[in-house]
């Protein structure tokens, strides 16, 4: 019994501290209006700067440029989507034979670049309508042995 009332104080008299801090803090709030200087330079906006030439050449279609890195036996697509419309591939043979880049869709090609050594890089322009291709190495086997990855156009 002794200890509980013992606790009992102590609580109230922390209870009794803390309002009479949050009164001490309530009443310094409100009597601290002194405008504290600072009359915010508003500066009135300079940024209009109404040069808006906004030169947005080529208002066609959407383009996409896709990385490829091509290896033994491997092809990479950074990003492996693209918007429709003329698709640019910037491929890199980053391994020690010769490889190409194919896209199809299905059956049917839509480019195909010509052999690429090792350590070269090649360009492809194409143009796609929105679908799933296959990008592909034609070199003989190198299909099945796993230079072949999907690229989607939305
Ligand atoms: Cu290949």
């Amino acid at each position: 019994m002794k200890a509980w009332s013992r606790s009992f104080a102590k609580v109230a008299v922390a209870l009794a501290a803390i309002a009479v801090l949050a009164f001490a803090l309530a009443a310094c709030g409100g009597s601290s209006s002194s405008s504290s200087g600072s009359s915010s330079a508003s500066s009135s906006a300079s940024s209009s700067s109404s040069s808006s030439a906004s030169s947005s050449s080529s208002s066609g279609g959407a383009s996409s440029t896709i990385s490829v890195t091509e290896k033994e036996y491997h092809i990479t697509l950074s990003p492996a989507t693209a918007k429709a419309g003329e698709v640019t591939f910037n491929i890199k043979n980053t391994g020690t034979i010769d490889h190409d880049i194919e896209v199809l869709q299905g059956t049917t090609s839509k480019g195909k670049t010509s052999l690429i050594s090792p350590g070269k890089t090649a360009t492809l322009k194409v143009n796609l309508s929105a679908g799933t291709y296959d990008v592909i190495c034609t070199v003989s086997g190198h299909r099945a042995l796993g230079m072949d990855t999907k690229l989607t156009v939305q």
